[in-house]
């Protein structure tokens, strides 16, 4: 779907492109809310939102993804009004920073916040609806910017009762085509669309780890894949002694770091992530064994 260049391939989101084929991008989360399951509260004022953001940026974030609404399972669905509150100030800092800084990507379900957050200069509305609100296409498509199509079912609110799939990978992978057509045939340019399976988001333990596990399927898709395990609870699940409790979310970095390995060994282009330093030397590593693994099997 998306363009390839000489070395890899092209996520253009506005005025910014980004090579995301040998070299994986890193998308640091500032979450700008009283309540998200691992920083919740702790960027909720501007000035810290901000100073998180310029932290993130100088330990290598390509992107930043700010999000002004929870998203984990149970979250009540914040009013636009207010998600636009949280995220203005943060904006505004963020589009008078040098050109060159991290792409700006807002991760938001409501069009009307996408719209606002696109005249504030963001370039990327990541959406883990999958494009639901019918105004959404045609707002991104109309900005020229870059979108993440996520895989759910049902609301935040409803999701974890929603786990019965024949096939989890087949049917993750079907609906973000469909997902895919839909905003292609709505007006967004096919290099602007990545897409990403929703872990953890009406998924259990075990389908979150099997989509992880076979991330090189939906690579196939012909899109940038975006993977985002940071700090999610399947991953602590794994990484504790059997019926321990699990440790909180900030204890979970060794665990997020393994889940990335997998992820960029097989493929993926973007990590959605807490910790961005350790990621990116996680990322380099494992990419650079990916391309050997490559190489091997073209000689
Ligand atoms: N996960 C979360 C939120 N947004 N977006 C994409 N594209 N992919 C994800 O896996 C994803 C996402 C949940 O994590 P977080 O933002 O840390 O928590 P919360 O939703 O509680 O704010």
């Amino acid at each position: 779907m998306s363009a390839r260049s000489g070395t890899g391939l092209l996520w253009r989101c506005r005025d910014r492109t980004l090579d995301v084929g040998a070299r994986t991008a890193v998308m640091g989360i500032v979450n700008v809310t009283p309540d998200s399951f691992s920083d919740g509260g702790r960027w909720l004022r501007p000035e810290d939102a901000i100073a998180r953001c310029r932290a993130l940026a100088a330990e290598g974030a390509d992107l930043l993804d700010l999000g002004a609404e929870s998203t984990r399972p149970g979250a009540v669905a914040v009013d636009d009004e207010e998600q636009c509150r949280r995220l203005e100030p943060v904006l505004r800092a963020l589009a008078a920073e040098p050109a060159g800084a991290a792409v700006v990507s807002v991760d938001t379900r409501s069009a009307a916040v996408a719209a606002r957050a696109l005249e504030l200069g963001a370039h990327v509305i990541n959406d883990v609806s999958g494009l639901q609100d019918p105004a959404m296409a045609a707002t991104v498509a109309a900005a020229g910017a870059g979108v993440v199509i996520m895989h759910m079912r049902g609301t935040p609110e409803t999701m974890q009762r929603q786990l019965d799939y024949a096939d989890v990978l087949a049917e993750v992978a079907e609906h973000l085509r469909e997902r895919m057509r839909s905003a292609v045939a709505a007006g967004v340019a096919p290099d602007a669309i990545a897409l990403d399976p929703g872990i953890g988001f009406a998924k259990s333990a075990g389908q979150s780890l099997e989509l992880l596990a076979r991330t090189s399927e939906l690579v196939a898709l012909g899109a940038p894949l975006l993977v985002g395990a940071s700090r999610k609870s399947f991953l602590a699940a794994l990484a504790g002694a059997p019926g321990a409790e699990l440790p909180p979310p900030a204890s979970r970095l060794e665990a997020s770091l393994a889940a990335a390995a997998v992820a960029v060994f097989e493929g993926a282009h973007v990590l959605r992530v807490h910790d961005v330093a350790a990621t990116v030397r996680v990322a380099r590593v494992a990419e650079a064994a990916r391309s050997a693994r490559a190489a091997a099997h073209r000689s």
